[in-house]
């Protein structure tokens, strides 16, 4: 099972990851990492600071030669901007007044975690809370993506919507269908959207543009999706154990997450069951195969054989230049918020962070089931688990 912990502040020296339980024989690069990495940095509507970030993980420990070695791994990505923030963010104490965020921003964490640490410099909370974090759980999906692939799995996170602009473009089409139109998209428009829908890409656009220029924010909705998973992963005897449950939480821990729906979600309420549930069929020397995929590949808490499909919903970001009505937590002023810097979308850049998050999840699910300290031992223990489902 990987299990990992992130350390590290958005303005600080850089993000630490360690990341335990990674089999031995991965191989892991410090490239490899950096595909995703730089991923996760683009998108249309993105501030100004990725133009100053140039994400690359450095692996500090458990790769030897090229492969995982079984020992903890451990990661440091360098933030660049720590240079423009050494006197506000040091660690020792300082000389001079360095400017106080007194201002909470509502929708930030400022606020509740001001209450909860005693800080009414918001600097304190912000540092933490902000959603450059996600570049450490980035590089930990990049991990597991390794491992997944390893098991034949591929597994993808994409933009459905961007302010309330919707496609169905991407429906029957498997990944690189969906890479597909995205090349599309980024063809026609230049522009870095993940979004499958070649006719409401322009739409969104004008959407982010108009953002920009109103000093606002947009949010939107990012989908997840694997090719087919082997029946059996998850388990429905308790309830800490179901797939669902978990890849859920890891969904809405990425910051400004609000929401997740599996397969048809929650427009399952309007659907009759005879229509709603996919039907099970049997085909000789494949097995048991289901024709739709409503469920988004998950029933009881474990994966039925189709692939998993899961969305979730972001939502605008908090920081909004226009200001937002506030309190000044120190003078008890009524106020609003003050601007230094941010994005106006980042609901591409989150689809990567769903993407890692997620197989995070389904990594740990093959873990759980076929075990192994060796990655060969896993897929072996795989390859049985797979004759199995042929037969059964
Ligand atoms: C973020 C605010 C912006 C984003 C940041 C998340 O940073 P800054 O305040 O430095 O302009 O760019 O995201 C990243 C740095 C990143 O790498 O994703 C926030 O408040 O959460």
């Amino acid at each position: 099972m990987l299990r990992y912990m992130t350390a590290g502040e958005s303005h600080g020296k850089g993000l630490s990851v360690i990341i335990d339980g990674v089999p031995s024989g991965l191989e892991l690069s410090e490239d490899l990492l950096e595909q995703d990495l730089s991923e996760r940095q683009k998108g249309y509507g993105r501030g100004g600071r990725q133009k100053i970030e140039s994400d690359r993980a450095e692996i500090i420990s458990g790769v030897r030669f090229g492969k995982t070695t079984g020992a903890p791994v451990a990661l440091f990505i360098k933030n660049r901007d720590f240079e423009n923030w050494k006197k506000i963010l040091s660690a020792v104490p300082v000389n001079g007044a360095v400017k106080e965020f007194n201002v909470p921003r509502p929708g930030h964490a400022d606020l509740a975690g001001g209450i909860k640490y005693g800080h009414k410099d918001f600097r304190n909370v912000l540092e933490r809370a902000s959603a450059r974090e996600t570049a450490s759980r980035v590089a930990v999906g990049a991990v597991a993506k390794a491992m997944l692939k390893k098991f034949g799995v591929d597994i993808f996170g994409y933009v459905s919507n961007i302010a309330g602009i919707v496609t169905d473009e991407d429906m029957g089409l498997d990944i690189e269908g969906i890479k597909k139109k995205i090349s599309e998209v980024e063809k026609k428009y230049k522009a870095s959207l993940r979004f499958p829908g070649v006719d409401e890409a322009a739409s969104i656009i004008r959407m982010i543009d108009n953002a920009i220029k109103e000093g606002d924010t947009v949010g939107g909705v990012v989908k997840v999706i694997t090719s087919p998973l082997p029946a059996g992963l998850g388990d429905y005897t308790q309830w800490d154990k179901k797939l669902d449950a978990r890849i859920a939480m890891a969904l809405m821990s990425v910051q400004a997450f609000k929401g997740v729906e599996f397969g048809l979600g929650f427009r399952c309420s309007g659907i009759p069951g005879s229509l709603f549930h996919d039907r099970i069929r049997y085909k000789k020397g494949t097995g048991f195969i289901r024709p739709t995929d409503n469920a988004g590949g998950l029933e009881g808490g474990m994966t039925n054989g189709a692939p998993l499909m899961v969305q979730a919903a972001m939502k605008p970001i908090s920081t909004v230049r226009k200001g937002t009505e506030s309190v000044n937590a120190k003078t008890k002023n009524s106020t609003v918020t003050v601007y230094e810097r941010s994005d106006t979308c980042a609901v591409p850049a989150a689809s990567v962070v769903a993407e890692a998050v997620v197989a995070i999840e389904v990594c740990n699910a093959f873990m759980e089931k076929f075990g192994g300290d060796r990655i060969e031992e896993t897929v072996i223990n795989l390859e049985n688990y797979a004759k199995y489902l042929k037969k059964y």
